[in-house]
């Protein structure tokens, strides 16, 4: 039989030992479920992204796409999943910001668009800006077809690119990106949730090394961690 004073000494350990272990456990089981609630989390933003290889826009004509500088802060498409887009093609695929004040970020990261001759374009991707028909965003014929990639920002929330191909040549098309921009955040500052472009466009973090150039000037994918494109 143990004293007095160290059976209560034990005795108090013993009380103090349960409560510890399950407030350990409390812990332990709380910093688990941050955790699984941080994976999921970043698998459902990596699904939102990844996803965005496999847009087309001729699986998406006449679709309006809402961007969200929460879920949805940018995207990117291809004309389409062949190898060749199909001739008489006539298709708009609309981007709007879910907040008036945001702007759009267009830029076309591939483009081998065949029959083209100088400046008249057989078949075209126009970028409007405001509403289809409106004011063209891409306003320099030489980017509506043939090779030349290009980047803009767009004046209104709204922005609709339209694919036309006429009955004649087809080439394996092009490929773009979306993204919002923010002006009005002031400086950009990356603990906002968001990313200066060297060309002062402020986008979402979220849409840094991706492997899609949502800057306009690919700033967004130059500075990235080993594994990542
Ligand atoms: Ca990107």
């Amino acid at each position: 039989m143990y004293p007095r004073s160290k059976a209560t000494s034990l005795k108090s350990r013993y009380n103090n030992d349960v409560p510890k272990n399950y407030e350990n456990m409390a812990v332990v089981v709380a910093l688990l479920l941050s955790l699984m609630s941080i994976l999921m989390v970043t698998e459902s933003t990596s699904a939102i992204f990844s996803s965005s290889d496999k847009n087309y826009m001729d699986k998406l004509c006449n679709s309006v796409i809402v961007l969200d500088g929460e879920k949805k802060p940018g995207s990117s498409f291809s004309s389409t999943s062949n190898s060749k887009y199909k001739p008489n093609t006539n298709c708009t695929l609309t981007f709007k910001t879910a907040q008036t004040t945001q702007r759009i970020i267009t830029t076309i990261e591939k483009i081998d668009i065949a029959d083209s001759n100088g400046a008249t374009c057989g078949d075209y991707i126009k970028i409007y800006d405001g509403k289809f028909q409106g004011p063209i965003l891409n306003k320099n014929l030489a980017e509506q077809c043939g090779s030349s990639t290009s980047s803009h920002v767009s004046i209104s929330n709204v922005v609709v690119f339209h694919f036309f191909s006429n009955g004649a040549k087809e080439a394996t098309g092009f490929k773009a990106s979306v993204a919002l921009h923010f002006p009005l955040v002031q400086a950009c500052p990356q603990d906002l949730g968001v990313y200066l472009c060297t060309n002062k466009n402020c986008i979402s973090k979220l849409l840094k090394c991706d492997g899609h150039n949502h800057c306009g000037d690919n700033s967004d994918e130059k500075i990235c961690s080993i594994g990542k494109k």
